[in-house]
């Protein structure tokens, strides 16, 4: 069997490698234990001088990591403006958010041609080469313009959106070519597949798309759920809450995951279930991310007063509904939040898949399991019919939900937990990377 190469817009950091955090690195991390891998992409650091300098190597057990810098010029374009603030808007259906200069195209595009240059000296005539997430839409087809031969396959991580959204970029044409140099195309969910093949369909294009939904490690994760809830970081925050019931999000600070739609669906949970007040507490975990983009700092300032304005008008001097922090947490204490909430609170406005969702699930106690509030607009919602499921544009429709959620017997719990539980254990993170990696070597085979 050959090498598996992963190439992605940022390798994990030497912390991660051993402990994946993230969605992707969590989904990939039991396919590249099993056999000889070289994970490729961005170091994460910026240098003026990026072009002149080597890339740089570094081993751990079977997977090698090679990385390289951007120029300052590569982080701002390629990065921020273009990805973030051009595809990643586009591909969440937020037209209005899209930010585009041809420049900051152009940049893109040559990024990209930079990961294929430095890429193709460290291919071999066997390796298998999967290309992750919107980053690099193109980098396929500028290796099959190097001769590369191998077979090569592109996951995307977030939606994709239909023609009369999709069309709104300016060259979606070439980004679509870029993207069919590859022999297998993956999404999240069927509507993703079939909106990408209506795109290219348009332009002709004759290529397949797949849903291949990710998931992720429920055993292990459970696992640590379970070992940190009877933790003293986990309890000490328990014993804060004195016996008030809890709501618990998990979100990067991210326009997409609907965030102020959460905190006035909890807000209308107040103000028609007066019964709540000074019972339960809303616990929101929301590391900033991507600062550097302004639709990012205009949220943040959203939230804030938001948070704020809900805190002050019900608020109490010994009650505060909610509890919000901007930086992370460890993954461990996370485990066990979920473990101890009564309900889990999931909105996005879109969402590829949602790992939070499964993870709240994982994390579960059996015997007195919570209740998952869920977005329909989450990739994960078709998976997980037995959630509670919401609009976020429907602040009264998520206050009913949290109300059901709250006052819900311990035997529709139950049922409710363990159906989706089945879901989330069928489809793991490890059968989602053999699912694809085996459609992919059937290719050509
Ligand atoms: C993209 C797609 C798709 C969050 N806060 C903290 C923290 N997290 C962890 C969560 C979860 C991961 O980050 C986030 O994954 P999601 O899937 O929820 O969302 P995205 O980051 O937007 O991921 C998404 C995913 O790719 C995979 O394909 O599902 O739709 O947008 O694991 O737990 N982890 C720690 N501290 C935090 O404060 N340690």
């Amino acid at each position: 069997m050959g090498r598996l190469i992963i190439v992605s817009n940022r390798t994990p950091a030497p912390g991660e490698r051993t402990q994946p955090a993230g969605g992707l690195t969590v989904g990939l991390y039991d396919a590249i234990q099993k056999r000889e891998s070289l994970w490729f992409g961005w170091s994460g650091q910026q240098a003026e001088d990026a072009g002149e300098r080597p890339v740089e190597e570094d081993r751990l057990d079977n997977v090698t990591y090679v990385t390289f810098d951007l120029t300052p010029s590569q982080y701002d374009r390629f990065y921020l403006n273009f990805s973030n603030g051009v595809l990643w808007p586009l591909c969440h259906y937020r037209t209005n958010l899209i930010r585009y200069t041809r420049e900051d195209c152009d940049v893109y595009y040559e990024t990209n041609e930079v990961f294929a240059d430095r890429l193709l000296p460290l291919l071999q005539d066997d390796d298998v080469v999967w290309i992750h997430d919107y980053h690099l839409f193109p980098l396929a087809r500028m290796l099959r313009e190097r001769g590369v031969r191998n077979r090569i396959g592109f996951f995307l991580h977030i939606p994709f959106p239909p023609w009369s959204v999709a069309r709104l970029l300016p060259q979606l044409k070439r980004l679509l070519e870029g993207v069919a140099g590859c022999d297998r195309i993956g999404v999240q969910t069927p509507e993703d597949a079939a909106n990408l093949k209506g795109c290219f369909e348009v332009y002709g294009i004759d290529e397949e798309v797949e849903a291949v939904p990710i998931g992720i490690d429920p055993v292990s994760f459970r696992q640590q759920a379970i070992e940190s809830a009877a933790s003293d970081e986990v309890s000490r925050i328990v014993d804060t809450l004195e016996g008030t019931r809890m709501i618990v999000g998990v979100d990067r600070l991210d326009y997409s995951k609907g965030l102020p739609e959460r905190m006035r669906g909890f807000e209308m949970l107040l103000k028609n279930y007066p019964e709540h007040r000074g019972q339960v507490t809303f616990i929101q975990i929301t590391p900033v991310s991507r600062s550097g983009v302004e639709s990012y700092r205009i949220l943040k300032e959203e939230l804030d007063g938001l948070v704020g304005t809900i805190n002050g008008a019900y608020g109490t001097p010994d009650w505060v509904p909610i509890r919000y922090t901007t930086w992370p947490i460890a993954r461990q204490i996370l485990a066990g939040l979920y473990r101890v909430a009564d309900v889990g609170f999931v909105t996005p406005l879109r969402d590829g898949m949602n790992l939070v969702a499964k993870e709240f699930i994982a994390a579960q106690d059996e015997d007195d399991p919570g209740v998952l509030v869920l977005s329909r607009f989450a990739g994960a919602a078709p998976e997980m019919p037995e959630a509670l499921l919401v609009n976020p544009l429907d602040a009264e429709g998520m206050a009913d939900a949290l109300h059901a959620a709250l006052t819900m017997d311990a035997k529709a719990r139950h049922d409710a937990w363990s159906a989706i539980y089945g879901e989330v254990s069928r489809n793991t993170a490890g059968s989602w990377a053999k699912q694809f990696l085996e459609s992919l070597e059937t290719v050509r085979a």
